[in-house]
C-alpha cells in the first residue's frame, strides 16, 4: 500500500537514519557506549518513531535493509568519534528475530567491521529476549554464538519481560542483559521494584553477565542503580536519543 511504498522510498533516500542514545558506566561516570535507534525524518510529518514504521518494514521484508543502514551509521559514528579523540567503547545495533536466521549475517557483519577497520568489541548486537523463547532454530543459535565468539557484545534487550530461561542466556553466550525499563520505573520509591532489580543483578553477577538498566529517568533511579551495582545505565535522565551531529558536543560536555 501507500505506507509501504513511502517507507521503502524513505529507506532508500536516506530519510531513515540512526539516532544515538548514550549509555554511562556507573563506576566511572564515563560514556560506555551508545544505542543506535532508527528514526524517520519525514519531510512533511516530522520525526516518526520506529514503532510507527517497523511493522511495515517487517511485512515488506526490509528489516535487513534497515539494519544495514543502522550498522553503517553505527560504524561511521565510531570512526568519527575515534577521529575526534572521543572515547566511545561500543555502539549497540538492534536486530529483528528474522534477521538472526540469515545465513550471511555473521559474514556481513565481519566484512563491515573489517572495511571500517574496527575491532568486533566495538559492536553490540541487541537481540530481544523473545528470540530465546520462540523456539530458536539452530541457525539463530549458531549465528549469535559466532558473533559472540568473534568478539561482538551480545546484548539481551528488554530483559525480564520475555521469560528467557537462564539456560538459554548461557547457551546464547549473552554478554550483557539490558534490564527492561518496567523494572526501573520508580524503583527508588518502590521497595518491591528494588527487590526485583536486586535479584536480577545478583543472578547476573553469578553468571558473570554485565548489566545495563534501561529507562533511567531520574537522579534517584540513577543513584539507586549505582548503589545496587548495576554496571551501566541508559535513559532520558542521562540523555535522549539524538542525531549523530549532537553526540560530539554531548560527549565533550559530559566527560
Ligand atoms: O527509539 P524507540 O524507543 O522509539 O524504539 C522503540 C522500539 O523500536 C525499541 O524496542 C527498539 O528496540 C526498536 N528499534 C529502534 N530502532 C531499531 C532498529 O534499527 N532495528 C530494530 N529491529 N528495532 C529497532
Ligand atoms: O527496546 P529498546 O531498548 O530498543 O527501546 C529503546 C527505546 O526506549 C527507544 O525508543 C527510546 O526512545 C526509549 N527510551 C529510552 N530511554 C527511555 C526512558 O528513559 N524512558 C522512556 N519512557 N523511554 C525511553
Ligand atoms: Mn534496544
Ligand atoms: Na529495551
Amino acid at each position: 500500500g501507500d505506507m509501504m511504498d513511502e517507507v521503502t522510498e524513505a529507506l532508500e533516500n536516506g530519510q531513515i537514519q540512526a539516532w544515538f542514545q548514550p549509555q554511562i558506566c556507573t563506576d566511572t561516570g564515563r560514556v560506555s557506549g551508545f544505542e543506535a535507534l532508527a528514526r524517520w525524518a519525514h519531510p512533511v510529518r516530522g520525526m516518526i518513531p520506529p514503532m510507527s514504521f517497523l511493522p511495515t518494514l517487517e511485512s515488506a521484508g526490509l528489516m535487513e535493509r534497515l539494519s544495514e543502514i543502522m550498522l553503517y551509521n553505527a560504524l561511521t559514528a565510531l570512526k568519527a568519534w575515534d577521529a575526534a579523540g572521543l572515547h566511545v567503547p561500543s555502539v549497540g545495533v538492534n536486530f529483528a528475530t528474522d534477521e538472526l536466521r540469515n545465513a550471511n549475517l555473521v559474514e556481513r557483519i565481519q566484512w563491515e567491521l573489517e572495511r571500517f577497520g574496527l575491532t568486533p568489541d566495538r559492536l553490540c548486537i541487541e537481540i530481544l529476549e523473545t528470540v530465546m523463547t520462540d523456539r530458536p532454530d539452530d541457525m539463530i543459535v549458531r549465528n549469535i554464538a559466532a558473533l559472540g565468539k568473534m568478539g561482538c557484545g551480545i546484548d539481551l534487550d528488554d530483559f525480564g519481560t520475555g521469560h528467557a530461561s537462564i539456560a538459554a542466556v548461557q547457551r546464547f553466550r549473552v554478554s550483557r542483559i539490558k534490564i527492561d525499563r518496567s523494572f526501573v520505573m520508580k524503583a527508588d520509591r518502590d521497595p518491591e521494584q528494588q527487590k526485583l532489580i536486586a535479584a536480577i543483578l545478583t543472578m547476573a553477577e553469578r553468571l558473570e553477565l554485565t548489566t545495563l538498566a534501561e529507562g533511567v529517568e531520574t537522579v534517584g533511579e540513577h543513584a539507586l542503580l549505582s548503589q545496587l551495582g548495576c554496571d551501566h545505565v541508559q535513559g532520558f535522565g542521562i540523555g535522549r536519543p539524538m542525531p549523530f551531529d549532537q553526540t560530539l558536543d554531548w560527549i565533550t560536555a559530559h566527560e
